[in-house]
């Protein structure tokens, strides 16, 4: 350990230093270096979008309170679930090194925790940077269950601010922004419960693919132009998938079109309100950034907490170096916009260095499937406000450039900071199909669909033997694994890919048909579609769009922390669906599950 770091630890031992978190959420960091966390979960009227409807709140608030820590903090994180349902928390990007009942994933890592319960989540940040923790129960993620994480480096993490800029001043402003980074949290909402969802789904045979308003830090606003208005405002792709067909009152693809559905049976006199149709206007108030010009840059961690919505992220009249994505450095980029799929983190340093003012913070559904956005505000706080002028947009409703004066991040460009390439020694390759699974609301990742009702059942980390073949990839520890994702060329969306534990490497993807035996065999015949040199390091990525023709997708992963981990898909109807499989990792090193996690 720094001696200096040492120094300040004994000093808070002598000083029995207590620190309160952001809100009402307590933590107190002792000498060992255990953050402990309570987090109470109740279910209670809230209208982040200016319409109410029941929410999970955490400790009172949505979204829950940061928990902030240091690498290498030991972190005790109680749930107390008031709620009058099941619940788990997952701590999403966090690899669970020897911890894997901590995971948080009922029917892997443990028995949901009952209305009324508690559970006591202990792990170890032995990573840095900016993650996020939810619910990973049933729907309940659409319910509001999530708040984030951020871990600061610890003081030997080499960050990649030179490649900016050199001028000690400038350095040290971007170093003083890191420090003190604020997390950003943009998802979606949506009128229905996520309980409510799942039974439309169930009665109508429809994908959910549909929210209702965009948020930034917990807060949005419904407009509700009527259809005519989003026929008008619908992109070219948009107006080619509907063909005589209307967008819906909610801003949606109507969900009468084989082309958006799949070819499956529909009720759709079984459609709920809001599902699709009904729109509800709704203020739930703006965010506003402040932010000191005198300080130069400032930084913030665009977490993505959404369940069905691509989200493109601009700030007018500011370009902004995108400097770490997933909690790892990368080779800084500079872009006015960046999409950020479910699931995902990116972490950007914005220049302070236009003149003082108020500026649009835009976000905006990227994906086909809506048009949807929330606006908030950065100004900067100086006594002078000097522009008085609206801010120039980069994007606009569909999160799109509108000029080719703009940048929007190319993730094929991105260099990992340090590179680490994987091993070219692989045990095994798996090749998963994904599509829908006889409805349009199931889904397959391989063989088979996940049932939600595996949720309720031995968790698998308990009861390995008791694993579905066609729902499970056994590895032995230490070996390495490719899995390859072959998309339906039906109308699919990009899939963000998360995998629980560690981080894998995005090596290939491409268009048209998987039709190899491995990544070795593929790139004697497409060595374009690779690169297993400065492989990109995440723990969500997305498959590529397939609109008319088939995708893929290859990832390879190590295998070093035994345990079962779930694999799905980031959108949540997707995994409510079937989207997802367990690794039974390490199946050979299995772990030994310490007392007080043992299950009857
Ligand atoms: C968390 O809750 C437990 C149980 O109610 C309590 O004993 C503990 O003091 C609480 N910790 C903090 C930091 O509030
Ligand atoms: C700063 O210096 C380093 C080392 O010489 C160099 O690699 C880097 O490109 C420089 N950065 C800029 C922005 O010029
Ligand atoms: C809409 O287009 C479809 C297919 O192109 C056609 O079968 C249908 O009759 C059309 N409906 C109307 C109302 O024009
Ligand atoms: C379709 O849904 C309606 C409304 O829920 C229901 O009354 C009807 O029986 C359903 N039709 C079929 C064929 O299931
Ligand atoms: C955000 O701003 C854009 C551009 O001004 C506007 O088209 C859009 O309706 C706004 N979104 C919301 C939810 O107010
Ligand atoms: C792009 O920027 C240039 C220079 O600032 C400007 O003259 C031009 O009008 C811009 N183009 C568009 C399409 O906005
Ligand atoms: C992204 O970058 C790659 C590699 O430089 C390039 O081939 C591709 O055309 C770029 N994509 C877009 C949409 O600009
Ligand atoms: C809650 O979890 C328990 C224990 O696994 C299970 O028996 C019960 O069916 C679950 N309740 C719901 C509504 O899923
Ligand atoms: C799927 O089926 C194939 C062929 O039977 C089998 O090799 C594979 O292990 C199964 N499971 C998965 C997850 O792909
Ligand atoms: C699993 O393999 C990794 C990588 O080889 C190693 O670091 C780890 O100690 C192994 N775990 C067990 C439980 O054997
Ligand atoms: C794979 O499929 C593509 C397109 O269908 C074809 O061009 C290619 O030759 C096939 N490759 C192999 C190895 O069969
Ligand atoms: C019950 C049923 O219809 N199962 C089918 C679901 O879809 C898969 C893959 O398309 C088929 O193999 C099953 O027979
Ligand atoms: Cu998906």
């Amino acid at each position: 350990m720094h001696p200096f770091r040492y120094g300040l630890l004994l000093l808070a031992s002598v000083l029995c230093l207590v620190s309160w978190a952001n809100g009402n959420a307590v933590h107190v960091r002792s000498t060992s270096n255990t953050v402990r966390f309570n987090v109470t979960l109740t279910w209670e009227d809230w209208a982040p979008a200016g319409v109410p409807r029941k929410m999970i709140l955490m400790n009172g608030q949505f979204p829950g309170p940061t928990l902030q820590l240091r690498e290498g903090d030991d972190v005790e994180f109680l749930v107390i679930n008031n709620i009058p349902s099941n619940a788990t928390v997952h701590f999403h990007g966090i690899e669970q090194l020897d911890t894997p009942w901590s995971d948080g994933v009922p029917g892997l890592s443990q028995k949901p925790i009952l209305p009324g319960g508690r559970f006591l989540y202990k792990w170890r940040a032995l990573q840095y940077g900016s993650y996020f923790y939810h619910a990973h129960t049933r729907g309940q993620i659409e319910d509001g269950l999530y708040g984030p994480i951020y871990i600061r480096p610890d003081d030997s993490v080499e960050k990649p601010f030179h490649l900016i800029a050199n001028k000690t001043s400038d350095l040290q402003a971007m170093q003083a922004a890191e420090e003190k980074t604020t997390p950003l949290m943009l998802s979606d909402w949506r009128q229905l419960t996520s309980e409510e969802v799942w039974q439309g789904e169930e009665a109508s045979g429809l994908d959910a693919y549909c929210a209702n308003a965009l948020l930034i830090n917990g807060k949005g606003s419904i407009s509700c132009p009527g259809q005519q208005a989003y026929n008008y405002l619908a992109s070219a792709a948009q107006k080619q998938i509907l063909g005589n067909q209307s967008m819906t009152d909610t801003g949606c693809i109507s969900p009468m079109l084989a082309s958006a559905q799949g070819d499956f049976p529909h009720n759709y006199s079984a459609i709920p309100p809001f599902m699709f149709y009904g729109c509800v206007p709704g203020n739930g108030g703006t965010e506003h950034f402040l932010v000191d010009p005198s300080a130069k840059y400032v930084s913030y961690d665009l977490i993505s907490a959404a369940g069905v919505s691509m989200i493109t992220f601009s700030i007018d009249e500011h370009s902004m170096y995108v400097y770490a994505i997933d909690g790892r450095y990368i080779e800084p980029t500079l872009v006015d916009a960046v999409t950020i799929a479910n699931g995902n983190r990116y972490s950007v340093l914005v220049k302070l260095d236009k003149p003082a003012g108020t500026y649009s913070v835009r976000t905006a559904n990227s994906g086909i499937n809506q048009i949807l956005s929330a606006n908030a505000t950065l100004t900067y706080d100086t006594p002078v406000q000097k522009q008085q002028r609206p801010s120039v947009a980069s994007i606009d409703i569909h999160g799109s450039i509108v000029s080719s004066n703009y940048t929007l991040l190319n993730e094929t460009t991105i260099v990992p900071f340090p590179v680490v390439v994987p091993s070219q020694d692989v045990a095994q390759t798996h090749v998963l199909k994904i599509d829908h699974y006889n409805a349009s609301y199931r889904w397959r990742m391989g063989n088979s669909s996940l049932p939600l009702a595996l949720e309720t059942e031995a968790p698998l980390l308990y009861y390995p033997s008791t694993a579905d073949p066609d729902l499970t990839i056994k590895s032995l520890n230490g070996t390495w694994i490719d899995l390859i994702f072959h998309v339906a060329g039906d109308l699919e969306p990009p899939h963000p890919i998360h995998k629980h534990n560690n981080k894998y490497f995005v090596i290939g993807q491409g268009t048209g048909a998987w039709n190899y035996s491995s990544v070795a065999e593929a790139m004697r015949y497409i060595p374009e579609s690779f690169n297993l040199k400065t492989p990109q390091i995440r723990d969500t990525f997305t498959t590529p769009a397939a609109v008319t023709e088939d995708t893929w997708l290859a990832l390879r992963y190590h295998v070093v922390n035994p345990g079962a981990w779930l694999l799905h898909c980031h959108i949540q109807v997707h995994l409510s669906g079937g989207m997802g499989l367990a690794l039974l990792d390490g199946v050979d090193e299995w772990p030994e599950i310490p007392e007080e996690y043992r299950i009857d």
